[in-house]
């Protein structure tokens, strides 16, 4: 059986695979190895590549879509559909895991998976092979004969995410990516009201040993000489024994890597910091998201804003920089709690700060807060407001469109201002990216790695824009 699968990737520019694309991928060759695929990564292919995928005679196409690459995935179904009108075209990822339902029939798609993709994915191939019925695949919208959406109940997730092989790293040009990415869990079992990880891999956190991540890192390493990684993880600290035996395994068994990981700032400790720099983590996200510790209450995010700085302080005493991601227009937000978000910032030992517009996604309490208590400016399908351009997309009594409108000009004055898809900043991005990499590489270890964080640091500081780096 032939497939192809799309990542519709053109405005957003990621400089990485797509994980969920490859990790389908390879759990359906595990359970028939007589699978075919080819991809199409819309942002790194080239022409020929491209008329040649979409003359190819696929069995079935996958599409990957995040709701701010919806609307290319939607082109690309179009397009296929036009070229072969019996192709069966599949969409999966967090746009048809948290909205798809009811948009089913308005677009292309014959079958939508939500959710955890792998099982799901690997069944849908079992009934095109006439297998099984469709009627038992959890986790699948489809359209039965008279044309009817049917939601197939969810599927249970994973127990253990160690069985699930590595991403089928065969079916990306890894040549053409400059940053390389590893998920070593799924999930986050917090349950902050704006957040929607939960719409894919429910509230259950699962962990994959340190045992099994060494073995991924080890495999890139020596397959792609990859050095430099980032977890992607929606928080890589959730379980701190497990950090320090991923660092403790990488100290002992590779030399010479950097990676980056995105954490809570609440779940860290000076020893714990110490190994992460030792084991070559020199960056970390984290989501801050107000300096009230009232708004902080109720977004749920179980933190105060002493237990912020002191993690900052923490980190930065370790030799690691942290990135604070702050929001614009959670409950309890009014202008004045953004005041006093950006002068924290101004004072926190930050080494970059990105003010974000809140977006509702569904399946969250700020969905519910935006349609019930605030008042929403679009009729649009969400869609078409989930860009990457600055928006306001609702408003509340208390904080007025006009208020955040100077609310994010505030932020933006103050550097603070995160507008990602410039396209001087993608391309500025991916040439320093490239540049540094093949540095690292050519060098490797120490040498290589100083050479890394120097040309970042020039980067950041003279050419990143909307953000404010000391
Ligand atoms: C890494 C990451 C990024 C990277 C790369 C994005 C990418 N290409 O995946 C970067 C930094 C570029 C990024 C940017 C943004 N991101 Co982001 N990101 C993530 C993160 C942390 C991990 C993604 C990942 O690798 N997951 C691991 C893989 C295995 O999971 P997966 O890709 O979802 O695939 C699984 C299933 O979804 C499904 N599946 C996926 N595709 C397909 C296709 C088919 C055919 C099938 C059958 C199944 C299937 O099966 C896979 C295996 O189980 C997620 C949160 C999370 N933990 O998932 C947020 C997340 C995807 N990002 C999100 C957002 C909002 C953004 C930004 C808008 C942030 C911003 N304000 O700028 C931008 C927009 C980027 C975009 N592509 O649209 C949201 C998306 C919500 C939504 N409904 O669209 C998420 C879910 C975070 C959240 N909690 O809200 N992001």
């Amino acid at each position: 059986m032939n497939i192809g699968l799309i990542n519709p990737n053109k405005e957003i520019k990621d400089p990485a695979i797509h994980l969920g694309l490859g990790y389908i991928a390879s759990y359906a060759l595990e359970v028939n190895n007589e699978l075919n695929f080819s991809l199409l990564d819309t942002r790194v292919a080239k022409k020929r590549e491209f008329n040649a995928f979409f003359n190819t005679k696929f069995d079935l196409v996958g599409i990957t879509a995040s709701s701010q690459t919806f609307k290319e995935a939607k082109e690309c179904a179009d397009l296929l559909i036009q070229k072969h009108p019996a192709l069966p075209i599949c969409i999966g990822g967090p746009h048809a895991s948290t909205f798809f339902e009811e948009d089913l029939l308005n677009y292309p798609f014959d079958f939508a998976v939500f959710g955890e993709g792998e099982v799901t994915f690997s069944e849908l191939i079992g009934f095109l092979n006439g297998e099984m019925p469709i009627t038992g695949i959890n986790g699948l919208i489809y359209k039965n004969k008279k044309g009817k959406i049917i939601k197939n109940p969810p599927r249970n997730i994973i127990k253990d995410i160690d069985r699930i092989p590595f991403p089928y790293y065969a079916l990306f040009k890894m040549n053409r990516y400059p940053q390389h990415r590893i998920i070593t869990s799924r999930g986050c079992p917090y349950q902050c009201v704006f957040c929607n990880s939960h719409s894919i891999w429910t509230n259950k956190w699962r962990k994959r040993s340190a045992e099994n991540t060494l073995k991924e890192i080890e495999l890139l390493i020596s397959a792609y000489s990859m050095k430099s990684f980032v977890f992607n993880d929606d928080s890589f600290n959730i379980d701190l024994e497990r950090v320090e035996k991923i660092c403790d395994y990488i100290i002992s068994n590779v030399s010479g890597i950097l990676w980056s990981t995105s954490i809570r700032i609440d779940r860290i400790n000076k020893d714990i910091a110490k190994k992460m720099r030792k084991a070559g983590c020199y960056n970390v996200s984290v989501g801050i998201e107000s300096a009230n510790n009232e708004v902080l209450k109720n977004i749920k995010k179980n933190i105060s804003k002493e237990k912020i700085s002191d993690g900052i302080q923490i980190l930065r005493n370790a030799g690691i920089d942290v990135m604070g991601q702050f929001m614009i227009g959670n409950p309890g937000d009014t202008l004045k709690t953004i005041e006093e978000s950006i002068e924290f910032a101004k004072k926190s030992n930050l080494n970059g700060v990105e003010f974000y517009t809140i977006l509702p996604y569904k399946d969250t309490l700020i969905w519910e807060y935006a349609n019930t208590y605030g008042k929403l400016l679009t009729d649009k399908p969400c869609f078409e407001y989930h860009t990457l351009n600055p928006r306001i997309i609702f408003e509340t009594p208390e904080f007025s469109y006009e208020e955040r409108v100077k609310a994010i000009e505030l932020a933006r004055k103050n550097g603070f201002y995160h507008a990602l898809s410039t396209d001087r900043r993608n391309l500025i991005l991916d040439i320093g990216r490239s540049f540094a990499k093949h540095i690292q590489m050519l060098f490797g270890g120490g040498f290589g790695n100083k050479m890394y964080l120097i040309l970042r640091y020039i980067y950041r500081k003279y050419f990143r824009e909307g953000t404010h780096s000391k």
